[in-house]
């Protein structure tokens, strides 16, 4: 069965979000397979967004990863990663439809709430770096 990685970014967990997060994945009939609250190094956040090297976001980025607790999931189910990106939203929460995670919570384009793999490859990688 098809598995993606979430992960319930620092807003999301500083703003008591992660029950409802949580929530609609599992409405969705998703199945939470693992799970952990983890406060991320450096050198994970540097893997995990080493083809972000280059923006000018980048630094702020990473330290805004680092800032505090994050939940990072991994959901399995038929067609998880389409789906769990259509219920996350697009990028820019100023951009994303309300009754999307990122349209209805997100606060700006580095504090969106949540990450989600974006492909089959990104998943099965994504789900190796961070359940090793
Ligand atoms: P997404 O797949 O929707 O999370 O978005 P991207 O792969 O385009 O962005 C990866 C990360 O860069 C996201 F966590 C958000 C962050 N980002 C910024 O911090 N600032 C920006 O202007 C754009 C993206």
């Amino acid at each position: 069965m098809e598995k993606t990685l979430v992960i319930i970014k620092p807003d999301g967990v500083k703003r008591q979000l992660i029950g409802r997060i949580l929530q609609r994945f599992e409405d969705k009939n998703l199945k939470i397979v693992q799970m952990k609250l983890t406060t991320l190094s450096e050198a994970l956040l540097n893997e995990h967004y080493e083809h972000l090297k280059e923006k000018t976001f980048f630094e702020e980025l990473i330290e805004y990863m680092m800032s505090g607790p994050v939940v990072v999931i991994v959901l399995e189910g038929e067609n998880v990663i389409k789906k769990v990106r259509q219920l996350v939203g697009v990028t820019d929460p100023q951009e994303a439809e309300m009754g999307t995670l990122r349209g209805d919570f997100g606060l700006n384009k580095t504090q969106n709430l949540v990450h989600a793999s974006d492909s089959l490859e990104a998943a099965k990688r994504e789900v190796s770096e961070f359940f090793q």
